[in-house]
């Protein structure tokens, strides 16, 4: 073997895109070069060019949300490594099939003051599902089984149960640019991977589903709670909803908001005190992340209960739960009143927030977040920014169904928006549009800057509010005026449409509401990246937020409940 590096480059890119990685993301360096080369050149991986490694790994996880693929971002040594550090930490969180290759130099000029190089050694700490110093290169009879052992072993690692992070840490040493064309190490016949690991099945035993069968049958008054996080197949949730006949509380980003159970307005329901007093649930079965709970169904054995709530915890499959247990209640169980109280209230607080939006044209966010959601679609994938967008999709989406949903709620940073989701576009079959705000953008320009030439197109859907504004509803909002806006509305003046001109992007600026739905229309249509900006009032985005509640309280209370 002439060039080990070159041919355990080949091998472990050859073992990974056998263990199901169709796509890559690299940021350029020189250290990396036989990996960015073996990727290159590799027929059945995509690789995707980022010039900084922050995007270039938010951009891999955006990919690995949306396809459940494991996704590899390769960097060169140094600082550059360090910046791959978000998107770690938001695929640690959200358990997503991220695959890092950091590029290093050889152990002997570590701790040297060589060149570009730092400790790289399990530089993310626990955030990863498998650190390995991969070392370097060397030929030898064993070296072919190492490499493909280390690549299906990371594959297995990143894709779980549960998925996340592994960090290969590999050492390169000169020549970095091949002398001669090399050849990968053997693998499996049939292109096999070296190791093939069977997910472990994680289905509900019949014993589980006949005691929780039980519980919720002798606890008519239930509610399920979807939270973001786990798959959910919504056809299970309904089956369940059916059977039980308990109302759901589903976030969009669950995908389970639809049917005739959904209540989509338990934000403004639940702010309620008497409304809440009056209808205490009994039993809450809660899927994924949500503030309350009973019941907590997690495939993983993953433990999201920050409110300390739950009194039983279930390691298993959702969806395959939720079928089980509807099968096993044989028949439409509950108590009309019950569903009938939520469902009651949801098209009462429905219609109030719905007449009180349609009212609101000059763009009010939660509108514009309503709407988006309403005019995308079917098989569009949406990728909702964190801060107000999650939160106003949360509070006045109406249910519906046939999109896809991905957001970075593992870690909640509103960094690397703009990469996700061209992320997502390089691997959703529909088309893909993202809805954040104005600090996100901004915060991410340089994927801004890199957006256009791109060749899978996305729709930024952007509510300028000139800062943050979710801190006017957080009791900072009280301090002095101009103390809260030099700290925390942070208004940065920059015109976002100069941003999207520079980046060589299509952009119109949204002054009403109901321009929203052509504007759309238009900007999916056209096959290139778009910016639509809707400049807002952070002001008055919290004030209407405010009279929401209040008019649907005051709903509740005029139909009697
Ligand atoms: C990486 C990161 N830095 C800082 C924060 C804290 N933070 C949460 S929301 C927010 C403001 C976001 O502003 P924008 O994107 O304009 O959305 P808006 O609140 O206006 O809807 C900030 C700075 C964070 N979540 N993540
Ligand atoms: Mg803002």
């Amino acid at each position: 073997m002439a060039d080990p590096g070159r041919a355990f480059a080949l091998t472990l890119v050859d073992e990974l895109a056998r263990g199901g990685m169709t796509d890559a993301c690299l940021a350029p360096g020189s250290r990396s070069t036989p990996l960015a080369l073996a990727l290159a050149e590799h027929p059945g991986v995509r690789l995707h060019v980022h010039l900084d490694e922050r995007a270039a790994a938010y951009f891999a996880l955006g990919a690995a949300k949306r396809s459940g693929r494991p996704v590899a971002a390769l960097c060169t040594s140094g600082t550059a490594a360090a910046n791959f550090h978000p998107a770690v930490l938001e695929a640690h969180h959200a358990r997503a099939p991220l695959l890092v290759l950091t590029a290093d130099r050889p152990p002997e000029l570590r701790d040297t003051g060589a060149n570009q190089t730092v400790d790289q050694l399990k530089l993310f700490g626990a955030a990863v599902r498998w650190f390995c110093e991969v070392g370097l290169p060397t030929a030898g009879p064993a070296a072919g089984a190492y490499w493909r052992s280390v690549g299906a072993r990371a594959v297995a690692a990143a894709t779980g149960p549960p998925a996340g992070p592994v960090h290969l840490n590999v050492a390169f040493t000169e020549p970095l640019v091949p002398a001669e064309p090399g050849a990968p190490a053997a693998g499996r016949p049939d292109g096999a991977p070296w190791t093939a690991s069977a997910p472990l099945p994680r289905l509900p035993d019949p014993a589980e589903v006949r005691e929780l069968a039980a519980r919720v049958r002798a606890t008519p008054r239930g509610l399920l709670v979807a939270g973001w996080g786990p798959v959910l197949d919504p056809d299970a949730a309904d089956a369940f909803a059916a059977a039980s006949g308990w109302p759901v509380l589903a976030d969009p980003l669950s995908g389970a908001r639809r049917g005739p159970h959904a209540v989509s307005t338990y934000d403004a329901l639940v702010r309620d005190r008497d409304f809440a007093a009056a209808n205490r649930p009994g039993l809450v079965l809660r899927v994924g992340a949500a503030p309350t709970s009973q019941v907590l169904v997690d495939p993983d054995g993953a433990w999201p209960d920050p409110g300390r709530a739950a009194a039983i915890r279930l390691a298993v499959d959702p969806s395959a739960l939720l079928a089980a247990v509807a099968g096993e209640l044989d028949g439409a169980g509950g108590e009309e009143a019950w569903l009938d109280a939520w469902t009651g209230a949801e098209r009462a607080a429905r219609a109030t927030l719905d007449r009180l939006l349609d009212g609101w044209d000059e763009p009010f966010e939660g509108r514009v977040a309503r709407d988006l959601v309403a005019a995308l679609p079917d098989s569009a994938t949406l990728v909702v920014g964190s801060s107000m967008p999650v939160r106003d999709v949360d509070a006045f989406a109406r249910p519906r169904d046939g999109l896809a949903w991905v957001a970075n709620r593992g870690a909640s940073g509103i960094d690397g928006l703009v990469a996700t989701a061209l992320g997502v576009a390089a691997v959703a079959d529909g088309p893909v549009a993202a809805l954040c705000g104005d600090l996100s953008f901004v915060h991410d320009a340089t994927s801004v800057l890199g957006a256009a030439r791109r060749p899978d197109p996305v729709t930024f859907v952007v509510c300028d509010n000139d800062g943050g504004g979710i801190f006017s509803f957080l009791p900072q909002a009280g301090l002095p005026a101009d103390r809260f806006e030099e700290l925390f509305g942070t208004p940065h003046g920059l015109d976002l449409a100069g941003l999207a001109a520079v980046a060589g992007l299509d952009h119109q600026r949204l002054t009403r509401a109901g321009e929203l739905p052509p504007a759309l229309d238009k900007a999916l249509a056209a096959g290139r990246s778009n910016v639509l900006l809707v400049r807002g009032d952070r002001a008055v985005n919290a004030a209407r937020h405010r009279e929401a509640v209040a008019a649907v309280a005051a709903a509740l209370r005029g139909t009697g409940r």
